[in-house]
């Protein structure tokens, strides 16, 4: 150990929840040892980020649309002019104020954010999901209380099924423990729309159609219960549900996921010879209408197979990374909510009051959110300040950008994994050339004649996270956190008629001329926060189509064209991808314009629908 090493946390928003050593003056950094998943190592998208802060090109400076163009302004200039602002609002109604946030760092005590509004009387906040929020809210109907699955409980497992779980790429740490649960004798499915790296961790590979996950996951409890199995334990609902997934004929199963007689036939045979078996649910599979009821009923096919509550079985989604929030720090902060996947619909419609000022925090909406045509078109109508450490997408469409702090020059926090266990010290690690956002919030709070409340409520709100009892230290700064160990209560099956509702809908191929739209995560960056040119829109957008399928719209690779919604047109190139099935076009997420290919609906918990978007393809002549 060097001896002016700093040990912190990863606080971006993924799965791995990295601890790292940063030793500043060398610039060295490397993954903790005595992390039990670091397993020493820290992935490029850290390592770019660190590179991007020290930048020469970095925002130090606020900048304030000044004739159409964004301009360096003093620092006093931009919190006048955002105070004035916020001012004016505020007399007239908080609400006409709207704070938009993100999950651009996962540091728990972000939450303290919210007492800014709270202080200025409840602004507008939003409620839903751009992520897990449908799928969760879904798995935790099946028990009263859900047990954790530790990652390395797959050493256990005879089956692992990745289902639409790209880990190689989106939650790097779990690839040796596969590997080494294989070495052990466990075999690995997956099924995914598309080649990844993950087909190399796998045993068999099942290429699905985008939306197939609830006819397949249906098929395989209806075969399970026609080979006679009877589910074991408490539970509810089940007749029910068998009346639905026996109404499922195998043809509509075929037509939905793809897959032919002998494939399904295989993909049956692996899930059910022989446990525990745990399957692994992605983010993609969740994010339409129905979200809940897809992991619902892959839920159900773990209960029927006898793998709920065993060591090495299990159906695993999101950790709950809320577990560790203590109450009564931030109650009730907003006078109104909004969607958060369509804000920008809501901006444009809202009324009783209006919008007029927006601010965004840890968040890149017009390159993340659906509907993003809409916010586009918003953000001409209102004035909106974006804080980010950098000049993302959303920020070059704001009125006001000021720049804050990354996560690495932030005071001391909190993050919390949802995949492992492990809550961790996030230390400061670089020092920077701008404020902590929560001293900017205050800062502004002051000048409005406010208690300066935010950075206070955030240190009571670490200090509360880590006087949790139950907590047990690992190493340094690293703690283990008390997830339930069993279930809880019965197993709820789904209900049977919202399943027949929701599989008649996504059943069928592809509709005349249009292709299904899959936006998966790169490899390469988080979400919309990625440092690498591709992220800036250096590198133009591409859509990715099997190559047979461009042979027949006579578009050669590299062509230029456009793809088209009824939400918005985007100019790409176009690429074959090989293994890719014809009636899917792929774009990846994370860059700016992607999102205007998809449209406003929503779940009926405001939770996003990225998943339900179709494309037409328009050769430049
Ligand atoms: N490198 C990297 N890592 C990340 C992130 C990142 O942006 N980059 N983001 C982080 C975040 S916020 C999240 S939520 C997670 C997401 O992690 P993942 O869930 O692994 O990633 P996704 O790209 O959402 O979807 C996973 C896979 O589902 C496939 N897929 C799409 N539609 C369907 C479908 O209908 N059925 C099936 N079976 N498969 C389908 C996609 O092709 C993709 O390979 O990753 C986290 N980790
Ligand atoms: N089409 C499509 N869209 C998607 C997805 C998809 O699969 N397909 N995935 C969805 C998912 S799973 C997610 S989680 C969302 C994520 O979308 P968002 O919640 O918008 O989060 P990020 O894209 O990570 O954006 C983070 C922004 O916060 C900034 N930032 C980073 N650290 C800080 C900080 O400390 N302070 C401040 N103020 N700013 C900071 C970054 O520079 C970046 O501009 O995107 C969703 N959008
Ligand atoms: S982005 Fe994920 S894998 Fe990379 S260092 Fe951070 S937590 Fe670890
Ligand atoms: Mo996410």
């Amino acid at each position: 150990m060097g001896e002016r090493e700093v040990l912190s946390a990863c606080a971006f928003d993924c799965p791995d929840g990295c601890g790292f050593s940063y030793e500043p003056s060398s610039g060295r950094l490397w993954g903790r040892r005595d992390h039990p998943y670091t397993a020493g190592f820290v992935c490029h998208k850290l390592r770019s980020f660190f590179h991007a802060l020290g930048d020469q090109g970095r925002l130090k400076m606020p900048l304030l649309r000044d004739g159409g163009e964004l301009r360096e302004v003093s620092w006093d200039r931009a919190l006048s002019v955002l105070a004035e602002r916020l001012e004016r609002a505020v007399q007239r109604d908080p609400r006409r104020v709207l704070w938009a946030t993100g999950s651009g760092n996962v540091r728990l005590e972000n939450l303290a954010f919210d007492l800014f509004s709270k202080s200025m009387g409840g602004f507008t906040g939003l409620k839903g999901s751009l992520c897990g929020g449908e799928g969760g809210s879904g798995l935790r109907e099946s028990y009263r209380v859900r047990r954790h699955v530790p990652p390395e409980e797959v050493l256990k497992s005879k089956r692992i099924v990745l289902w639409g779980r790209n880990v190689a790429e989106t939650n790097p740490h779990f690839v040796p423990i596969i590997a080494r649960a294989r070495t052990l004798g466990a075999q690995v499915g997956y099924l995914d729309v598309r080649p990844t790296r993950t087909d190399h961790l796998a045993d068999r590979v099942w290429r699905v159609l985008p939306g197939a996950d609830l006819a397949l996951a249906m098929y395989l409890c209806r075969r399970l219960l026609d080979s006679k199995v009877l589910p074991e334990g408490e539970f509810q609902g089940f007749e029910d549900f068998v009346w639905a997934v026996r109404g499922l004929r195998d043809r509509e199963v075929m037509a939905a996921s793809g897959l032919n007689a002998q494939e399904l036939e295989d993909l049956f045979r692996f899930v059910s010879s022989g446990g525990p078996v745990s399957i692994w649910a992605g983010w993609a599979i969740q994010r339409r209408l129905g979200g809940d009821a897809v992991m619902r009923s892959i839920d159900s096919l773990v209960f029927l197979l006898g793998s709920q509550d065993v060591v090495g079985g299990g159906m695993v989604f999101s950790a709950d990374d809320e577990a560790p929030m203590p109450d009564g720090i931030v109650d009730a902060p907003f006078g109104r909510l909004a969607p958060r996947p369509s804000v920008g619909r809501f901006i444009l419609d809202a009324k009783d009051p209006p919008v007029e000022l927006v601010l965004f925090s840890r968040c890149n909406p017009v390159s993340q959110c659906q509907d993003a045509s809409s916010l586009e078109v918003a953000l001409q109508g209102v004035f909106s300040v974006c804080l980010d450490w950098r000049l993302s997408a959303t920020a070059r469409r704001s009125s006001l950008v000021i720049p804050v702090a990354p996560f690495p020059e932030q005071p001391q926090g909190v993050v919390f994994s949802y995949w492992h266990d492990l809550l961790q010290l996030c230390r400061p690690v670089l020092s920077g050339p701008c404020p902590y956002e929560g001293e900017v919030l205050d800062r502004l709070l002051e000048m409005l004649g406010k208690e300066r409340v935010v950075q206070k409520g955030a240190s009571e709100l670490v200090r509360r996270v880590l006087s949790n009892p139950g907590l047990s230290e690992v190493a340094q700064g690293i703690w283990r956190f008390p997830h339930p160990a069993h279930h809880q209560g019965a197993f709820r099956f789904p209900r049977g008629e919202e399943l027949n509702r929701l599989v008649q809908g996504s059943a069928g191929g592809c509709h005349f001329q249009r292709l299904r739209l899959v936006t998966p995560h790169r490899f390469d960056g988080v979400n919309g926060g990625g440092t690498e040119p591709w992220a800036q829109g250096a590198d133009g957008l591409w859509a990715y189509l099997s190559p047979l399928q461009l042979e027949g719209l006579g578009v050669s690779n590299g062509a230029e064209g456009w793809l088209e919604s009824t939400f918005g047109r985007v100019k790409v190139r176009f690429a074959p991808m090989d293994g890719l099935r014809e009636g899917v076009c792929v774009v990846f997420s994370g860059q700016e314009g992607v999102n205007r290919l998809i449209g406003p609906q929503l779940t009926d918990c405001w939770n996003n629908r990225l998943s339900e978007a179709w494309v037409r393809v328009i050769p430049s002549s």
